[in-house]
């Protein structure tokens, strides 16, 4: 009896696990992982498409089609129509798409995996095909072609992707740049550099003061000006927010994470009866015997 009751508990158990994982995949919005933004998703709804869903249905442009527009709803059947577009693998066929957002989506997902901006040529409003415009050039190698951005928030941001985009990870990539064009690039670097590391330093390395201080101050605050987030010294290393050298012996709490890899609440890692400072200054190893290592 006790095997049979085992049994049925743990079917019972197995069923629930499966309905769980289908509800949460149904209930899932996935949105493309690069491209342009997501197109209009569905909500969630119980069994088949909601009266709204299949009122809007009017709208779409080919009259043709309403019907099985009306049979999924409105948001389905845009979605299987771009789907059909991405599959014929040519831009043109977004043409098919009913739903004008939709369609712009289309040709912008196309322009920008293609790095070429000739689909942006067809999408239906101005804005949107400067838009699309910038996003390839965002895409793009080129940092100085983010010059020709409609805004000056475009163009920063299109200079923020094509050094994230293109994975830089060396000043040097300024150096083919005019002087001007050279400085901007080398702020930009940096401040991706800060951002995408949480690294203070790297702030510190703009030369203009102004874009400095804006660096510093779009990255979590740092009190004791350590080189770690206040947030990071309690929540992660437990060390404190706001003295730079916690356990007062010589080395900062950043140097001790981060470059010698000492503990910073304890000031002779190795308890030697030498303090982790004076082992470093004499360039012996703070963490064991002989000679400092990085
Ligand atoms: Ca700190
Ligand atoms: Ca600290
Ligand atoms: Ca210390
Ligand atoms: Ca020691």
């Amino acid at each position: 009896m006790r095997a049979i009751r085992n049994l049925v508990i743990i079917l019972l158990l197995v069923a629930a696990v499966v309905a769980g994982a289908w509800w949460y995949l149904r209930g899932r919005n996935i949105a493309p992982s690069s491209g342009p933004r997501a197109t209009a998703s569905p909500p969630v709804t119980g069994q088949g498409p909601t009266a709204e869903e299949v009122a809007r249905c009017d709208e779409i442009a080919a009259k043709d089609n309403i019907q099985e527009c009306q049979k999924v709803g409105y948001y389905v059947w845009n979605t299987v129509q771009s789907g059909k577009a991405h599959k014929a693998n040519d831009p043109a066929a977004c043409a098919a798409v009913d739903n004008v957002d939709d369609r712009d989506n289309c040709y912008e997902w196309y322009a920008t995996t293609g790095i070429d901006e000739a689909p942006c040529g067809s999408i239906s409003t101005d804005e949107g095909k400067q838009r699309c415009r910038s996003a390839v050039l965002s895409w793009g190698s080129d940092f100085s072609a983010c010059t020709t951005a409609p805004t000056a928030e475009d163009r920063a941001f299109c200079e923020q992707q094509v050094l994230i985009n293109n994975r830089v990870s060396d000043p040097a990539f300024c150096d083919r740049y005019d002087a001007g064009v050279k400085v901007t690039c080398l702020e930009r670097f940096w401040m991706v550099q800060a951002a995408t590391k949480t690294d203070y330093q790297a702030c510190r390395k703009i030369a203009d003061v102004a874009v400095a201080q804006r660096c510093l101050a779009s990255l979590p605050v740092d009190t004791d000006s350590d080189g770690l987030s206040d947030y990071a010294e309690q929540a992660s290393y437990r060390t404190d927010p706001k003295m730079a050298d916690t356990d007062s012996d010589g080395l900062s709490d950043y140097d001790e994470l981060r470059v010698y890899r000492t503990d910073p609440r304890k000031p002779d890692t190795d308890s030697d009866g030498y303090t982790d400072g004076v082992e470093v200054q004499g360039g012996f190893n703070p963490r064991g015997s002989g000679r400092l290592q990085r």
